[in-house]
């Protein structure tokens, strides 16, 4: 079969999960949100990794079935940890640039808000660097309108692609989360320590929260929290884990 088959079979078969790893508030050590990251359950051949077809079903175009099941099902499951009382929890949610490009985007979250009833500041739409810097021009308009359905924007990333400062102020972003390649060799690098320091002050002075991600090690934390960075994810605290084990995890650590 081609892959074409076998994703769209895969969606149908309800192959599809979701994963879940924590944010952390550096100054509480709370936990205030989640990243949803896609796995595929092959029957026999255990999870397949997002890097692994993402960009296929990027370039066929069954992004966007798979896509809108991220978003529906990651809405529900936060919608329904809420009912459930865990505390509040943001959950932030990949969109490849065939999603946020697409004119029924807006549609589409407003038929998810809809749906599973989730307060839109809840959720956290996650787009790269090189997905916001094609096409500014467009990427600022298609920013406002997901601003204007209350939902936050993160940009995603930060630091790896081809990005110029002054469109962090031109798009409504909320959040800049700080790529990992920057994180790892803290302590080691004085070029990466001054590199984090200052995205974290700009992020700053132009009004965003900071996530730092990949964060492995308590040094690595301690330094970002000398800084005065927000938030932290990273395995640290925790990997991507299923949706049952990262209640469980929120509910022990509470
Ligand atoms: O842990 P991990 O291997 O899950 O993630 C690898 C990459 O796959 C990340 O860069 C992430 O942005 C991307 N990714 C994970 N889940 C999704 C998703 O639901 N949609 C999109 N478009 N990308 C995702
Ligand atoms: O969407 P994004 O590219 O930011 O996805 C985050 C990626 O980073 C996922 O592949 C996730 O599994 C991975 N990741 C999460 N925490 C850590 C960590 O502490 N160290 C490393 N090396 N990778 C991490
Ligand atoms: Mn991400
Ligand atoms: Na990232």
């Amino acid at each position: 079969f081609s892959i074409e088959t076998k994703l769209s079979k895969a969606l149908e078969r309800g192959e599809f999960v979701l994963f879940y790893q924590p944010r952390i508030d550096i100054a509480s050590l709370r936990v205030v949100g989640m990243e949803a990251l896609l796995r595929w359950q092959q029957p026999d051949e255990g999870f397949v990794m997002p890097g692994e077809f993402i960009p296929m079903a990027e370039e066929n175009g069954l992004i966007l079935p798979i896509g809108d099941w991220v978003l529906q099902e990651a809405c529900r499951q936060t919608a329904a940890w809420h009912a459930a009382d865990l505390p509040p929890l943001v959950v932030s949610i990949n969109l490849s640039t065939v999603q946020f490009r697409h004119r029924l985007l807006a549609d589409r979250l407003a038929q998810v808000l809809a749906d599973t009833g989730i307060d839109p500041s809840l959720i956290e739409l996650e787009l790269t660097e090189s997905v916001l810097m094609e096409d500014t021009k467009l990427s600022a308009f298609l920013l406002s309108r997901i601003k204007d359905l209350g939902l936050k924007v993160a940009i995603d990333d930060f630091g790896t692609g081809y990005s110029s400062f002054s469109y962090l102020k031109r798009f409504a972003l909320n959040t800049l989360k700080i790529d990992t390649s920057f994180v790892s060799d803290l302590n080691k690098d004085p070029g990466d320590e001054a590199i984090v320091s200052a995205m974290i002050a700009l992020a700053h002075q132009l009004g965003l929260q900071v996530v730092a991600e990949g964060v492995e090690e308590t040094h690595q934390l301690d330094f970002l929290r000398s800084r005065g960075c927000d938030e932290a994810q990273g395995y640290l605290f925790s990997r991507p884990v299923a949706a049952a084990d990262f209640e469980q995890w929120v509910r022990d650590r509470e």
